[in-house]
């Protein structure tokens, strides 16, 4: 191969490896350098006790929750192996799970959580097999999705708080002059009952930012108009309906697709209107919060979005306090970009923390009327 040609050859690969990972987990660009960061050791990770003790409801993308197990179908777990560069065995795959159910209990075990990243069913169940969990006999509910890595959404619940009535997905099928048959994960909703009040929960995973922010735009604003379809038809069917959308939208709450094609209002905006959706993460991401960190810049990428009849006190059920679940044995001091979400993996370098996002969660107050 000459020179010129082995150009071409390298070209043409990166161009490949490009279009394959274009979507990849990492939300928003490439890890930063952590090469030269020394990891955490993975195996002295504190419980810490709940931070509040009110009921909760919660999100959380977890960063590539994959098995130990090679599933013949889907090559986007090949990387996470114990035969792969990654070296994902059983023992790390078991200290995640230990590291989730840590920040279970850190958020006081909530009632519903939304869960992004999971590799399938299995490992969402794993989740809930979790001694520190044993009190609470989490359900789950997952749903494939055609992502090409194989990551799906899912949500877990308490039987005895949540009862589960119906669940469905929304398959997005994106356009793309890029990629042909371009597939993004599923929207899961679920609708369920808390005390006296019917809830319909959307999770979601949207779109990632890899390959930059501007040219990836068009697909979040994509699934965003697909949700907003998707309420549009509850609301049209059901107009009080209490709705709440969680997820990585891989956008802040002042990007387009979230304030315009969602139209997702920030909570400060006049007097609440019992149906529109408000961000309740507007506050926080306002004074510079966020639940993922880009060279150093917080971001506001996981949201929770309410309809504004769950806003009100005096409601059946209401939500409140929207925080980001920032604790200690979740961060590292990152030398250029400060406190950073401790993460599994940098590349193939394994640092055995917890995930590259924070959660985020909100407390619920329920009335029962006699
Ligand atoms: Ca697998
Ligand atoms: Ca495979
Ligand atoms: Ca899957």
């Amino acid at each position: 191969m000459t020179l010129n040609n082995f150009k071409t050859f390298f070209t043409f690969l990166l161009l490949a490896i490009c279009l394959i990972n274009c979507d990849d987990t990492d939300p928003i660009n490439p890890p930063v350098t952590e090469e030269e960061i020394t990891p955490t050791p993975p195996t002295t990770t504190p419980e810490t006790d709940p931070v509040t003790n009110q009921p909760t409801i919660a999100f959380y993308n977890v960063e590539n929750l994959f098995d130990t197990i090679d599933d013949p179908e889907n090559g986007g777990d090949n990387e996470f192996l114990p035969t792969a560069a990654k070296q994902w065995t059983v023992e790390r795959y078991e200290h995640k799970l230990n590291n989730i159910a840590k920040v279970i209990k850190g958020m006081n075990y909530p009632i519903v959580m939304g869960l992004c990243e999971v590799e399938n069913e299995k490992v969402v169940e794993d989740i809930t097999k979790e001694a520190l969990l044993s009190d609470y006999q989490y359900a789950v509910v997952h749903e494939q999705s055609p992502d090409h890595r194989g990551i799906d959404v899912a949500l877990i619940y308490q039987p005895s708080v949540f009862e589960l009535l119906e669940w469905k997905t929304y398959q997005v099928n994106i356009p793309d002059e890029q990629i042909a048959n371009f597939t993004t994960r599923d929207i899961l909703l679920v609708k369920g009952q808390i005390a006296e009040s019917i809830v319909y929960v959307f999770v979601n995973h949207w779109p990632s930012r890899s390959g930059g922010e501007a040219a990836t735009e068009a697909r979040r604003t994509y699934v965003a108009a697909a949700l907003r379809e998707a309420i549009d038809d509850l609301q049209e069917s059901e107009p009080n309906a209490k709705i709440i959308v969680m997820g990585d939208l891989n956008d802040e709450p002042t990007n387009k697709s979230v304030a315009e094609v969602l139209q997702a209002k920030t909570a400060k905006e006049g007097s609440i209107i019992v149906t529109d959706l408000y961000n309740c993460t507007s506050d926080l991401d306002m004074a510079g919060e966020g639940s993922y960190n880009y060279q150093g810049n917080w971001q506001m990428i996981d949201q929770i979005i309410s309809t504004g009849n769950l806003l009100s006190a005096d409601s059946s059920l209401s939500i409140s306090n929207f925080q980001i679940y920032k604790e200690e044995p979740l961060l590292f001091n990152h030398p250029d970009n400060g406190l950073t979400p401790d993460r599994t993996y940098g590349g193939d370098t394994y640092y055995g923390g917890f995930s590259d996002h924070l959660p985020v969660f909100l407390e619920v107050t329920h009335v029962i009327f006699d």
